[in-house]
């Protein structure tokens, strides 16, 4: 039978969690606080007193959208009034927003539109890339890539290489939601199943690509699927190593086919953060999406096994449309701040973890950051 005590010493032994020491510290008899402390001797394992932040914005092409995840509130039907579709035009003033704004990264994701070829989001990349070619463009996640497969007929190997050539710098982590099919199934049953999902990463990996992976919980899925997902990202983790920053995902329900769930408890939100750091020994980022946990939640994440806070996130509408009642945006300033009262020490990063200078409207991408996963 496992105990706290049990897992407590492997952790500090440097001893690999199995799926039951993981499903144990979902039992309501682990105590918070003590999870916690040990997630953060990890986290200051790996990344010391550091925290991370970058300046980046967002940016939905399109929220028209095929699929019908049922914890989705962002997309629309193709005749839905609510639904929309970025002009050239629009997209590369977003581009110039960005720029101008001192942003190092635009994450791109959105809706698979009913009507749009595949040239479309190959065109979004290659006009912003070569407008800005200093904005990383951190886009498409693998649901996306399984479309273009769908759209093309091509192997995923070909529309990776070719997002790449129009200037993809490295994939987010989302579409992964509950790998499980006895949850899948239910929430997003039309979607790239998990195989898909991995192998697309795993694809992205071998061609150079760096990426981040997520879990959406708190909805309908049970602590063994939680475990189930960590688990099957760390194997992919342990073949490809590709994989920076895991974000755990806190389901939102207002405007969903699941409004009637309350969205998870800020103790949940650490206990999965503080889980997913202690299970996941070979991925070397936590982050604690502050748009999505809230500012405090994400402050206290910064002692549960977190170390970055994602960024000052320009446009963001899949969770303000979900009910997020955060800012639409924090200033830099805003940032920093909510890192040092966290006791921590703010680090500018760029997406591939390299460390950020600045110099006035200037700023130039330095050494890796330390990292001793
Ligand atoms: O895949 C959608 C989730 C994801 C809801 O890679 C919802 O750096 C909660 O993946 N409630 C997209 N979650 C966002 C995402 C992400 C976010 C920040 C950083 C990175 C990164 C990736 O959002 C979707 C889905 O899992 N989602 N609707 C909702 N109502
Ligand atoms: Fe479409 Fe993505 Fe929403 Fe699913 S989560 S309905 S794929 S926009």
């Amino acid at each position: 039978m496992t105990t706290f005590a049990d897992i407590r010493s492997k952790v500090l032994n440097g001893e690999r969690l199995s799926f039951d020491d993981g499903l144990h510290l979902y039992s309501p008899e682990v105590d918070l606080n003590e999870l916690g402390a040990l997630a953060n001797v990890v986290r200051e394992r790996i990344n010391g007193n550091y925290a991370y932040y970058n300046i980046n914005t967002h940016l939905n092409p399109t929220n028209v959208c095929i699929y019908r995840c049922i914890f989705c509130a962002f997309r629309s039907d193709l005749k839905d009034p609510r639904g929309y579709l970025m002009s050239d035009e629009q997209i590369l003033e977003r581009g110039a927003e960005a720029v101008k704004n001192g942003c190092t990264e635009m994450h791109i994701v959105g809706g698979l539109h009913h009507k749009m070829p595949v040239e479309w989001y190959f065109n979004i990349i290659k006009i912003l890339h070569e407008a800005y070619p200093r904005l990383h463009l951190k886009a498409w996640t693998a649901v996306e890539i399984n479309w273009f497969c769908h759209l093309t007929d091509w192997p995923i190997r070909k529309v990776i290489e070719e997002l790449k050539a129009c200037g993809l710098g490295s994939m987010p982590g989302g579409g992964a939601e509950i790998f499980h099919p006895e949850v899948r199934d239910i929430i997003c049953e039309h979607k790239a199943d998990a195989s898909n999902w991995i192998e697309i990463h795993r694809t992205a990996h071998e061609l150079g690509l760096r990426s981040n992976c997520t879990m959406l919980y708190g909805h309908i899925e049970k602590a063994e699927h939680r475990i189930d997902h960590l688990v099957k990202l760390r194997e992919l983790q342990d073949e490809t190593g590709g994989f920076q920053t895991f974000i755990p995902l806190a389901f939102h329900p207002d405007n969903t086919k699941l409004d009637h769930i309350k969205k998870p408890s800020s103790l949940m939100d650490m206990r999965t953060m503080a889980v997913s750091r202690l299970m996941l020994d070979n991925i070397a980022h936590m982050k604690a999406y502050w748009i999505m946990l809230g500012i405090g939640t994400a402050q206290a994440a910064l002692s549960y096994g977190a170390d970055d806070i994602d960024g000052t996130v320009r446009h963001e509408l899949i969770y303000h449309d979900a009910g997020a009642e955060t800012p639409e945006i924090l200033s830099v300033d805003d940032i920093k701040n909510l890192i040092v009262e966290a006791g921590r020490e703010p680090v500018e990063r760029d997406t591939l973890y390299h460390r950020v200078v600045r110099d006035g409207s200037e700023w130039q991408s330095t050494e890796p950051v330390a990292v001793g996963v």
